[in-house]
């Protein structure tokens, strides 16, 4: 198999930090979405939803949903676990993997993919061009702030998001921290000391700079 990839957007990451994880290594093809590479007619033909990462299986199977790339790398190659070991904790796993999605990840592009001015005509991934709306990046700022606090809330007499060790529920979370901080400027506020102690453990491990 191989990975269409590119280093630096949290989503790719997600996968690297994972097969990193698992000691994997797959061969990987760069596709330099900051000029544009994802739109190309051949990359299309891949992706037509024009992201990355793709996976893409020895047959010429496709998959460009990060979670569903991360599951089936978890069936492929289960161990060490990422997804929980009983029905009850890959349950909680996943239904962390899904809060942070659409409470973290998506609230993060809400604010940046609303604001940058390289982004402009392009608020939503995709082959389509969609406009910025203003009060959306505010709306998505707010929701992040909201998106660290419940995290430190979950975090407190924790050491990992969801189950009993480290998983796919602390790596999508962590990634989409510093997504906030570092690509869309939104800084952890004060307190939220679970959080901050979680985040510099899980950002010790080696994988993290994958
Ligand atoms: N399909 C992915 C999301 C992938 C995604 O949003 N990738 C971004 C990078 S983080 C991308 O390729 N952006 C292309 C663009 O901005 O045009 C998911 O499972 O949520």
């Amino acid at each position: 198999m191989k990975l269409y990839d590119f280093p630096g957007p949290p989503s790719p990451r997600r996968v690297r930090i994972l097969l990193a994880e698992k000691g994997l290594d797959v061969d990987k093809i760069s596709v330099d979405i900051r000029s544009g590479e994802q739109f190309s007619d051949e990359f299309k033909k891949i992706n037509p939803n024009c992201t990355v990462p793709v996976l893409e299986l020895d047959d010429g199977t496709t998959i460009s949903s990060i979670d569903a790339i991360n599951r089936y790398i978890e069936e492929i190659y289960p161990e060490p676990p990422l997804f929980g070991t009983s029905p009850e904790e890959r349950a909680k796993i996943n239904d962390w993997c899904h809060y942070t999605n659409v409470n973290g990840f998506m609230a993060v592009a809400e604010a940046l993919r609303n604001s940058a001015p390289r982004l402009a005509g392009r608020a939503i991934t995709g082959p389509r061009d969609v406009e910025q709306i203003p009060a959306l990046a505010e709306r998505g700022r707010q929701r992040v702030l909201y998106f660290f606090e419940d995290l430190d809330k979950q975090l407190e007499g924790r050491d990992f998001v969801a189950g009993n060790s480290y998983s796919a529920a602390d790596i999508g979370a962590m990634v989409v921290i510093d997504f906030a901080t570092t690509m869309a400027k939104i800084e952890m506020p004060e307190g939220l000391p679970n959080l901050k102690r979680w985040h510099a453990a899980v950002a010790a491990r080696p994988s993290a700079s994958a």
